[in-house]
């Protein structure tokens, strides 16, 4: 096995998974209906199976472990398999129908990446739905401020985001030292997976860069705009960290709709709100003006900031719209089997018939 590939985090779990007769490649990036894979024979371009891409199934994303045939004389591959994703980052897709928009596949890590100025203004309530959306992909939300170059009080709004984000380890980075690099790159090895969560700005690129060493990615970078004059989501590239691990970094994306909610993202980052919930005196209380009411005391008693208390609420509210819109989505889709079936089924019925 090439050493890029276990650099990447091949293992033997993998390896197990991997169809006979293929070898495996990592999704580097994805060009519309191109993928750019790293396998033992080099970087190569792939397309899939006509198959996968009419299968139903998942198309891969960045990050993804794939099966592929190489042609390394050609420089090209086609994937067969996307093999099964130990950890997904999922938001809500942006445009009208609610559905999931997968970012990216097996990642250990999500840095979720801000800028110390002007951090006080926005942050909290952003971290807060990142942090949610990273606990649901399977993966450990890591915050990383940016910029701490900038500001004089950057260990106080580290210990600051530590109340806002209980659990998740902070770490200052700006662009006069290296130890938030340094701890970075330990969090990566041995063969992590980092995506870099923030919005256009905060610095994700720079960071890339940092940590490969090289200017790979273009910085302040003017994103891409589609046909349609929108802003192209799709650029999110994977690289290999020297030393260990890799990151992807990815366009600025503006909004982070809750889509899965099974693995409790929200309940994890509002673990101090969900303990006091639970002490209220009624079970189904909706802490507005109930007796015995806990969340309220605490925000009385100036322990709970009410803006936190506003967040929770806003984001349990969206959490159940998901889930009703993703029953809705899966009732949809058995309907559509349902149909394609029966409309086979009475094919062949007709064709028994006109036999007889
Ligand atoms: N002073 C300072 N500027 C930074 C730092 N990181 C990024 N920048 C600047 O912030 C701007 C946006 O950076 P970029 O990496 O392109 O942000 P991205 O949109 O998140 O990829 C650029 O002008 C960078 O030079 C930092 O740690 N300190
Ligand atoms: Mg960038
Ligand atoms: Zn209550």
């Amino acid at each position: 096995m090439s050493n890029d590939l276990l650099a990447f985090g091949w293992d033997a779990t993998l390896d197990r998974l991997l169809p006979p007769g293929c070898q495996p490649a990592r999704v580097l990036a994805q060009h519309r209906d191109r993928w750019r894979v790293a396998s033992a024979a080099g970087d190569l371009t792939a397309q899939v199976t006509g198959r996968l891409r009419h299968a139903g199934a998942d198309l891969p994303i960045t990050g993804d472990w794939v099966a592929v045939t190489a042609r390394p004389a050609e420089g090209a591959a086609t994937v067969h398999a996307v093999l099964p994703r130990r950890s997904c980052l999922v938001r809500r897709d942006p445009g009208p129908r609610p559905r999931a928009q997968p970012v990216a596949a097996n990642v250990d890590l999500v840095l979720l990446v801000a800028g110390a100025d002007g951090y006080r203004a926005v942050q909290p309530r952003r971290l807060e739905r990142a942090a949610a959306l990273a606990w649901e992909a399977g993966a450990s939300p890591v915050l990383v401020l940016t910029k701490c170059d900038l500001v004089d009080d950057a260990a106080d709004l580290l210990a600051d985001t530590a109340a806002a984000l209980p659990g998740v380890p902070g770490v200052g980075v700006g662009l006069d030292d290296d130890d938030g690099l340094d701890d970075l790159r330990a969090l990566l090895r041995p063969a992590r997976t980092a995506v870099l969560l923030g919005p256009s700005g905060a610095g994700k690129s720079t960071l890339t860069n940092r940590l490969l060493g090289a200017d790979r990615q273009e910085i302040g970078g003017v994103r891409e705009v589609d046909g349609k004059g929108r802003h192209t989501t799709t650029a999110r590239e994977l690289f290999l960290v020297p030393g260990g691990g890799a990151v992807i970094d990815t366009p600025g994306m503006r909004e982070l709709g809750l889509w899965t909610g099974d693995a409790g993202g929200v309940e994890v980052v509002f673990a101090d709100v969900e303990d006091l919930a639970r002490a209220c005196r009624f079970r189904d209380c909706g802490h507005g003006h109930e007796p015995g009411c806990a969340v309220q005391a605490a925000v009385d008693e100036g322990t709970l900031d009410p803006d936190r208390l506003e967040a929770w609420a806003r984001l349990q509210r969206e959490q159940a719209f998901a889930d009703r819109k993703r029953d809705a989505e899966a009732r949809r889709v058995a309907r559509a089997q349902y149909k394609r079936l029966s409309r086979a089924v009475d094919a062949r019925l007709r064709e028994k018939e006109i036999d007889r």
